[in-house]
């Protein structure tokens, strides 16, 4: 039975929408997700890899650690790849002993979904036609079709945790909200394989054939993507030409190692960088991709969105505990510190590797320079491993920083 009223309607049943339910869940606040895909549908899309520290502990705090803990895989550090050669950059060092986790954002997903089941939460799947209303007043609805029946549901708030193609932010009167939009003039082509990963850790690779980043999900799965243009289709791309071309941006001892096979999934993604502010309109807020894109070179999306949660979660409690309104009316303003700063290292991360079809061969070049002078300085190798393993919450909140 869909009921017809609920204290948090959460839009979109991604990471960011399974894990907002499953903390109001814990903090016994009602919520109800509604999902225009399947649940299958959900869990076949393979993205994100890397977990930094914050999103680990969140994921303890929403009770769906456990497998990650098993199965997921601790980095100390990773590899850059420049001028035929090879640097490891030590995180653990670099950082005061940080590492991050590799485990894919299906596992994620998919914890959360059992969790959701096993505590007998709602999600509405294939839900079509999702429609938000009023939620600049006090009762705002979500509205949606099945086949030829129309639901309705009221609510308190309305949770946006629908993606970047979503409603809920579309939904927002033009004049209200302000987006900055960079597209870059390339996209990534991601395979899945079950072969045993050519590193032990990542290595993002900056060849003058375009980027690479070869990348795991397990010791028996990898997950490797090549900078690709954006008029390739992934049609285009047979598994040989994939291998070939990856074996051309490695150096000679990782090409040699390489192990092949039949892929499990491609596909093609373009890279963005977005940020929708404010994020809250209302009885509205924003989180995750619904709010902001960065291109994947950073590894932070899935985190932003986990971040955001968190604070999306401790607003609606604290609203709910009748503590306070502060939480949710500092929202936006809280969260979008967290995101410019990592907007900023994601657009840094991707301009350093990426070939640039308009940059030429000075720009390749500048590139080298920039990433022989990392290797070369603690300083800077300092300031990429900060903000690769998540700069924490509090981060410029000391009186000395302003
Ligand atoms: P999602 O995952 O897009 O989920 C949104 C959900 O909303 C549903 N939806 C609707 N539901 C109802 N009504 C509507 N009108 C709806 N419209 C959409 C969608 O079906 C979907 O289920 O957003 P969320 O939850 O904010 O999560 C964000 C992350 O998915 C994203 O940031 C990451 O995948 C980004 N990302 C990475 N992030 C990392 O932190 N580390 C990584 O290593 C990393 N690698 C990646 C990535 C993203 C990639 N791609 C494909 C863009 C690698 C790649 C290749
Ligand atoms: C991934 O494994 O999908 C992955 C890892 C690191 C990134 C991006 C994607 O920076």
């Amino acid at each position: 039975m869909i009921p017809t009223r609920t204290q948090v309607a959460i839009v979109g049943a991604g990471p960011a929408g399974l894990l907002l339910g499953q903390l109001l869940h814990r903090a016994g606040i009602d919520a109800v997700i509604i999902e225009r895909q399947s649940a299958d549908y959900v869990l076949g899309r393979i993205r994100a890899g890397v977990l930094e520290q914050v999103t680990m502990d969140l994921l303890d705090e929403a009770g769906v650690g456990q497998r990650m803990h098993q199965e997921g895989l601790l980095h100390a550090g990773f590899d850059m790849l420049f001028k035929g050669q090879r640097h490891r950059l030590d995180l653990h060092a670099l950082t005061g002993g940080q590492q991050v986790m590799v485990y894919g954002q299906t596992e994620v997903t998919r914890d959360l979904m059992d969790a959701r089941r096993q505590a007998g939460l709602l999600t509405v799947y294939e839900a079509q036609d999702v429609s938000i209303h009023d939620f600049d007043g006090p009762a705002p609805r979500v509205s949606w079709r099945q086949g030829d029946q129309t639901h309705e549901l009221r609510c308190d708030f309305i949770a946006g945790c629908d993606g970047f193609h979503g409603v809920c932010r579309a939904s927002v009167p033009e004049g209200a909200i302000t987006q900055y939009e960079k597209v870059y003039p390339f996209g990534w082509l991601g395979m899945l394989a079950d072969t045993r990963p050519v590193h032990h850790e990542l290595i993002y690779v900056n060849s003058p054939r375009g980027f690479a980043l070869c990348s795991q999900r397990s010791h028996t799965r990898s997950r490797y993507y090549l900078q690709v243009p954006l008029s390739d289709r992934v049609e285009q791309w047979s598994d040989q030409a994939f291998w070939d071309e990856l074996r051309l941006r490695l150096d000679p001892q990782a090409a040699g190692e390489l192990q092949t096979g039949a892929s499990l999934e491609k596909s093609i993604a373009p890279l963005r960088s977005f940020v929708a502010e404010p994020m809250r309109f209302g009885r509205l807020l924003l989180a995750g991709d619904a709010a902001h894109i960065v291109p994947p070179t950073g590894a932070k999306g899935l985190n932003l969105a986990a971040t955001d949660v968190k604070y999306l979660a401790q607003a609606f409690i604290e609203h709910y505990q009748g503590a306070s309104s502060a939480g949710i009316d500092h929202y936006s303003d809280r969260c979008l510190r967290r995101i410019w700063r990592a907007e900023r290292f994601s657009w840094w991360f991707t301009s350093l590797m990426h070939r640039f079809p308009d940059n030429g061969e000075i720009g390749q070049k500048l590139q080298e320079a920039e990433l022989d002078y990392l290797f070369h300085s603690q300083a800077a190798l300092h300031s990429v491993a900060e903000n690769y393993v998540g700069l924490p919450l509090n981060f410029g909140e000391s009186a000395a920083l302003g």
